[in-house]
């Protein structure tokens, strides 16, 4: 396969309509991506290996192989991280601690974390977080910062504060800022009759919560708003109203999770909107198949248009790109590998439009134009750059990942 041929074809072709295709490869692998650790072991996490996963959430599909310790968890990211191009940070959940000893999740601390911190020096990655607040006994009822019960409020209240100060200590380790994601499950399987009550308990639970002294320069803090879970079908505590709101008057960040909306609601048209009056924001790139199923993210309409928001008007440093879907019917290093690569592929996909040229045409009312044009540019040779960017990058070109994969398969992860 002559990928520099073809590519040189491809730079010509792309230069004719004013991109500069060296320039974008250079500038997608500088937009950082940031690969949930959990799709390596099924969202199970350390804490306990006998696990389960709970908080209306589910991980379906029993294909052998997944990480089952934190060595082979990091072994597994690497052995992704090696296939996929681009700048790549991890977000940990609570659950993915280094402890030998069982630790009560409101006593997590930042050293039971040192660990991660030193294999992502090593590695070069950055370090997110997020609050683990499911998979506990202490959520079975259905709720944790809205519970009705004082006591279990107070537990993930302390349990939330922690992890901020473990968010701390990763963006000063690190020396960089680490992304905090507050997601809860809390949700109501049939009609309540007070919804407000729960909403006012969870606002207050917050308060708490972002109360706490915590230097904001290392730990930036972002709120996930869902629509419904399994078994939680008629009430979410922490919906779309109520997370933008708080993160309003709070000067918090929001986090837009692909699967967290009606079928027909997509956020890739929803980013405009929050950006005009939030400075940042994070994404939880998923794939919802009829629901919030978090299946591994394909090369689609909506990844290529959530990519082309981000790019088009320059909101690289201001979106925090995470990902977040699971998907255990299929080699979870190859999931992995496929859905972060695809991320990447989007964003270069992006870099390759002649935005500019694209709204004037709109600005004008030239909408026949606009039409023709962005149907022309799919098919361009996308592909041959692409290649090239996967070549440069040091990562399997083409179909050669699978290849990757399943010689992977054959020395580690069956053998599991
Ligand atoms: C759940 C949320 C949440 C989780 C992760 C594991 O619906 O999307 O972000 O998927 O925290
Ligand atoms: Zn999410």
């Amino acid at each position: 396969m002559n990928v520099q041929a073809a590519y040189e074809l491809a730079k010509e072709r792309y230069a004719e309509i004013g991109i500069d295709t060296d320039k974008a490869m250079a500038e997608v692998a500088e937009i950082p991506v940031s690969i949930h650790c959990w799709q390596g072991d099924d969202v199970i996490g350390f804490e306990n290996p006998d696990g389960k996963l709970s908080g209306g959430i589910q991980t379906t599909g029993n294909y052998p192989g997944r990480a089952r310790s934190i060595d082979e968890l990091r072994a597994d990211f690497n052995k992704m991280a090696s296939m996929t191009p681009g700048k790549k940070r991890i977000s940990l959940h609570a659950i993915y601690l280094d402890s030998p000893v069982k630790v009560p999740r409101n006593e997590i601390e930042p050293k039971h974390f040192e660990s991660w911190v030193q294999w992502a020096k090593e590695y070069g990655y950055g370090i997110d977080f997020n609050p683990t607040c499911f998979g506990h006994p202490l959520a079975e009822a259905g709720f944790t910062l809205s519970s009705p019960d004082e006591g279990i409020r107070n537990f993930w209240i302390e349990h939330c504060i922690a992890c901020r100060k473990i968010g701390e200590y990763f963006g000063k380790e690190l020396n960089d800022r680490c992304i905090q994601n507050v997601w809860i499950p809390d949700g109501i399987k049939d009609i309540p009759v007070d919804r407000y009550a729960v909403r006012a308990r969870l606002k207050d639970s917050l308060d708490k919560i972002f109360a706490y002294p915590i230097d904001k320069k290392y730990d930036v803090e972002s709120v996930e708003s869902k629509l419904f879970g399994i078994g939680l079908e008629s009430c979410t505590v922490g919906s779309s109203e109520f997370y933008l709101a708080y993160a309003l008057k709070n000067d918090l960040l929001l986090t837009l999770d692909a699967g967290h909306f009606h079928p027909t609601e997509v956020i890739s048209d929803k980013i405009s909107a929050v950006m005009q009056f939030l400075p940042e924001m994070l994404l939880h790139v998923s794939r919802p198949v009829r629901w919030d199923s978090d299946h591994v993210i394909i090369f689609d309409d909506e990844l290529r248009t959530i990519a082309q928001e981000i790019v088009r008007y320059g909101f690289e440093k201001r979106i925090h790109i995470g990902l977040d879907y699971f998907d255990a019917s299929i080699n979870r290093v190859a999931a992995w590998t496929i859905g972060t690569r695809n991320m990447q592929k989007a964003l270069l996909y992006a870099k390759l439009e002649p935005t500019a040229q694209l709204q004037k045409l709109e600005f004008e009312g030239d909408y026949t134009s606009r039409l023709a044009l962005l149907e022309a540019y799919k098919t361009f040779p996308f592909a041959d750059v692409w290649d090239m960017y996967c070549e440069k990058q040091g990562v399997p070109v083409g179909t050669d990942m699978l290849k990757e994969v399943k010689k992977y398969e054959a020395e580690v992860t069956s053998k599991r």
